[in-house]
């Protein structure tokens, strides 16, 4: 016989064990996508070129399909057919990002396009008939290429331009659209860009351009959420800040935090600390390693430019909320005499070596392992170095096999969930939001259409580019309504 009391332990228990899997009453759930990745129509109207058109036109083989974005998913003309998936999933919010050079052919504010304004119009329109929040990434890497002509993110004018452009956007859309990401990743911009790697523009600069283009896209980004903040904001009282693509380096076995901390200095610290931490500026041990290594090099002044007090404050507290991308994690170790780096396996200047650890899970990419536990730790991290920040997480997410049956991403998805419940509510973590990366398939960049991140499976052979939800988009779809996890157990193939 079972006594109440030992009945209502029991209640007691389930619920305590159901709450650990369910998300606050307010969490919100997004998807994201990027422009150039999905829209297509790249000289549609009086749309001008960006900087991946001309990569991929002028040097296909930077594409591993030699593929382009000149229809992508076609979204310039099926943008309904976007809003309905957003819908169909019942996403809280819909995080895309606007064209730079379909909205100001020139560059600069002198024109504005017609088709290019009503575009966009047309789905934030469309979205908030739906109840759906639409969350507006200014800048996700297709600069014009008129600008790129006169040095893109290496001239310190572009901190006006895009300031320009972003005014431009606001007078256009910040009476609907209320939380906003000024620029995408500043680390893929300017670490990619300039490697050699293939990344538009593929300048290869990575001592010189690359250092210029980190303070020149971060005092952008200022910029950018100053207009907001002194022009827009009284009226509109949105939300603003960037979104940083941000690895959880963590120590291997037998070395310290501090090794790991010289990692962390370079690849998150360096567009962070400026903007988020207290004092503002470069992280103290990257300004102290970049100006020794620079000397050792003959330079007669640090490869990372110097900033004024203005500067500083100029960037500093640029934030309404930490805009994080999360995929990955990486283990790092003291450099030995003999490693020979190269483009994203350490740091020369800061004497650290990354590697994968053999533990985590392998994806379809060769750069993503999983390592749930490494967005909770990272969570914490951020909490713990710039305080109690609100955090939306603005993408997470893995590629799956092109196949509608995508177990791994349900796996990904529900295992980096879980680690950012922990976050929450074990460590009390501030997290507010949570995005899928992505609504569909799209054009993955350098790995062109090989790479399928989406929820829904597009066909890029058919005309129509027809969009099919996969296994992942209905899981998800449970997930949001039941706001909770516990619905993972019917999707998941436990046989895998
Ligand atoms: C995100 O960046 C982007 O914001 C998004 O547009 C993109 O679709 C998504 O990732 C998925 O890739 O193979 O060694 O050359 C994440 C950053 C992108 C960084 C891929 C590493 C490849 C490195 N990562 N990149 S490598």
């Amino acid at each position: 016989m079972t006594t109440p009391k030992e009945v209502v332990f029991c209640l007691l228990l389930a619920l305590v064990g159901a709450t650990k899997r369910t998300f606050p009453p307010d969490f919100k759930f997004g998807v994201g996508t990027s422009a150039y990745q999905i829209e297509g129509a790249w000289n549609v109207s009086d749309k001008t070129e960006s900087i991946w058109d001309r990569l991929t036109h002028s040097n296909p083989g930077a594409i591993v399909d030699r593929s382009h974005g000149d229809v992508a998913c076609d979204s310039y003309h099926q943008w309904q057919r976007d809003i309905d998936m957003a819908v169909e999933l019942g996403v809280h919010f819909y995080r895309f990002s606007i064209s730079w050079p379909r909205i100001l052919p020139t560059g600069f504010p002198n024109k504005i396009s017609k088709d290019g304004k009503n575009y966009y119009n047309n789905l934030i329109n469309g979205l908030l008939a739906k109840g759906i929040e639409p969350v507006v990434t200014i800048y996700h890497w297709d600069l014009p290429q008129r600008l790129q002509d006169l040095g893109g993110w290496t001239n310190p004018l572009i901190v006006d331009w895009l300031g320009d452009y972003a005014k431009v956007l606001y007078s256009l859309y910040a009476d609907r659209v209320k939380t906003w990401v000024t620029i995408n990743e500043p680390t893929l911009i300017c670490d990619m860009a300039y490697a050699g790697i293939g990344f538009a523009p593929m300048i290869v600069d990575f001592d010189i351009a690359r250092f210029l283009c980190t303070k020149n896209v971060l005092m952008a980004h200022a910029k950018a959420w100053r207009i907001y903040d002194e022009e827009f904001r009284p009226n509109y009282n949105g939300k603003i800040s960037l979104s940083n693509h941000v690895i959880w380096y963590e120590p291997m076995e037998g070395e310290t935090e501090e090794t790991a901390d010289l990692a962390r200095a370079m690849g998150e610290g360096r567009y962070s600390h400026p903007i988020y931490s207290k004092e503002g500026g470069w992280p103290p041990i990257l300004e102290q390693k970049m100006a020794e290594a620079s000397r050792k090099e003959g330079y007669w002044t640090s490869r990372l430019p110097a900033l004024t007090t203005e500067e500083i404050e100029f960037m500093r507290g640029t934030f309404d909320y930490y805009g994080l991308n999360h995929y990955t994690s990486l283990l790092v170790r003291r450099q030995r005499p003999d490693d020979v780096l190269h483009f994203m396996s350490g740091s020369e200047e800061m004497g650290v070596v990354l590697e994968y650890s053999p533990k985590w899970g392998n994806t379809s990419s060769e750069w993503l392992k999983s390592n749930p536990e490494g967005l909770r730790k990272l969570l914490v991290y951020i909490r713990d170095t710039y305080g109690d920040i609100p955090i939306i997480i603005t993408e997470n997410g893995c590629a799956s096999s092109h196949s509608l049956e995508d177990y791994n991403r349900v796996d990904y998805h529900e295992k980096y969930m879980e680690q950012m419940l922990l976050a929450i509510n074990e460590d009390k973590v501030n997290v507010l939001a949570y995005t899928a990366w992505s609504l569909m398939d799209n054009f993955e960049w350098n790995d062109g259409y090989n790479s399928r991140f989406g929820l829904y499976e597009v066909d890029f052979e058919d005309p129509l580019r027809p969009r099919t939800p996969r296994r992942s988009a209905q899981f998800y779809a449970d997930v949001i309504k039941s706001n909770s996890l516990d619905v993972a157990q019917k999707y998941r193939n436990d046989e895998l």
